[in-house]
């Protein structure tokens, strides 16, 4: 099966994922008929699939053991996201298998597929939720009490997905086995497009943090409550966005998104008494970015006689891939370009543990996080045989 069909199977599975329905989260139904598209397609390929002690899947070719060389992606998405993201690495890595079988090979060492859960963070706000607790980088105990949209904790999703909570955390076993892990994914920019190529390999991903800011003020109705009467949370918190564009676009390289905003009690003639907002910061010296928001959320509060809490919720700093590993891609693959991302990985997580690598296969629309994400047929065919190439190497 192509990369091409593969992409157009997960499609129909991932029904609203690739109509940019809702966000993909970890456990959820719609999760599970992603998982068990993936086990269906593994086991196709005569693969062997356990799921870890946080719900990862690992998709075995023969015997689990060290010094593996390790392949995959994700599969959830964000809310109203594209059909590329995530996806692409992980029917890349069956149709890569599929192309050593094809040619006869049979790796040396250990081999898997891996699909991380929860890559986005769409469900508990934490992104690279599945290999952050496999690496140990998010702590069990903080993992276990996150709470989703609902108020339903990562503990209890998990039980319901047949985990076992007091396992949750850190799985040096599953970690210990992985030599290399090699990453395929969509470009989520115009690098590709501007270098002219079809396929690159990472070399550097910036640094990034999710931080909530919670603004409180006076509930109220909208029309018995003069203007000068008010403390309206709903003001800092447009002042605090409008802040952010401004003071990530006087630092180079620097990004500040607010992407979600929640009032409370959310109604059309109701003054809000709480507004939640979640601002995603990236690049550079992106704590002092964030300190330079947070000064002026506070200002803006205090302003309009409003309070603001700010809890930072994720935070990964800047990750350079092994550059031994990368050049030795590269080479392998006739010298294709290296490429930064503003984007996070599965292995940029893992790459402070494993020796990890990406590649990246050009996406002509430059748009990534909405429908109109995009790779050309013939560009996830190069990228699958890309990968194959890099793998039948690493598996010498
Ligand atoms: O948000 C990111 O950078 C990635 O898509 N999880
Ligand atoms: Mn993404
Ligand atoms: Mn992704
Ligand atoms: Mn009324």
């Amino acid at each position: 099966m192509s990369a091409q069909a593969l992409l157009d199977d997960i499609a129909d599975v991932g029904r609203d994922r690739v109509r940019g329905g809702y966000s993909r989260h970890v456990f959820d139904a719609a999760d599970r008929e992603l998982r068990e598209w993936f086990a269906e397609q593994a086991q196709r390929r005569g693969l062997d699939v356990e799921r870890d002690r946080n719900g990862n899947l690992w998709a075995w070719w023969g015997t689990p053991g060290p010094d593996a060389v390790v392949t995959g992606s994700h599969l959830d998405s964000v809310p109203g996201g594209g059909a590329f993201d995530g996806p692409l690495g992980v029917v890349s890595a069956l149709v890569a298998v599929d192309e050593l079988r094809g040619r006869g090979v049979t790796p040396a060492k250990p081999f898997a597929v891996v699909m991380f859960g929860e890559e986005e963070g769409g469900r508990f706000g934490v992104p690279c939720l599945g290999s952050r607790l496999l690496t140990g980088s998010l702590r069990a105990d903080a993992a276990l009490r996150l709470r989703d949209a609902d108020g339903v904790t990562f503990a209890e999703a998990a039980v319901s997905a047949g985990l076992d909570p007091d396992r949750i955390g850190p799985d040096p076993e599953a970690l210990g086995r992985i030599g290399r892990f090699v990453e395929l994914h969509v470009e989520q920019g115009r690098g590709l497009i501007d270098l002219g190529s079809p396929i690159a390999v990472g070399s550097t991903v910036i640094a990034h943090g999710r931080w909530r800011f919670t603004f409180s003020g006076q509930g109220n109705h909208a029309g018995a409550t003069p203007m000068d009467d008010r403390r309206d949370p709903m003001l800092p918190a447009a002042e605090t966005i409008a802040a952010a564009r401004r003071l990530a676009r006087a630092v180079p390289g620097a990004r500040a998104t607010v992407g979600r905003l929640v009032p409370n009690p959310g109604g059309t003639n109701v003054i809000a008494s709480t507004v939640d907002v979640w601002l995603d910061a990236r690049g550079g010296d992106v704590s002092s970015l964030v300190a330079d928001i947070e000064q002026a959320a506070r200002v803006a509060a205090a302003e309009e006689g409003c309070s603001v809490q700010v809890r930072q919720e994720s935070h990964s700093g800047e990750v350079e891939f092994d550059p031994g590993l990368r050049d030795e891609l590269a080479g392998l693959l006739g010298g294709v370009p290296a490429l930064p991302t503003g984007a996070g990985h599965d292995a940029a997580i893992l790459s402070d543990h494993v020796q990890a690598a990406m590649l990246y296969v050009r996406n002509p629309t430059g748009v990534s996080h909405a429908p109109e994400e995009f790779a050309e047929a013939a560009d996830v065919a190069a990228g699958a045989g890309a990968l194959a190439r890099v793998l039948e190497h690493l598996c010498r």
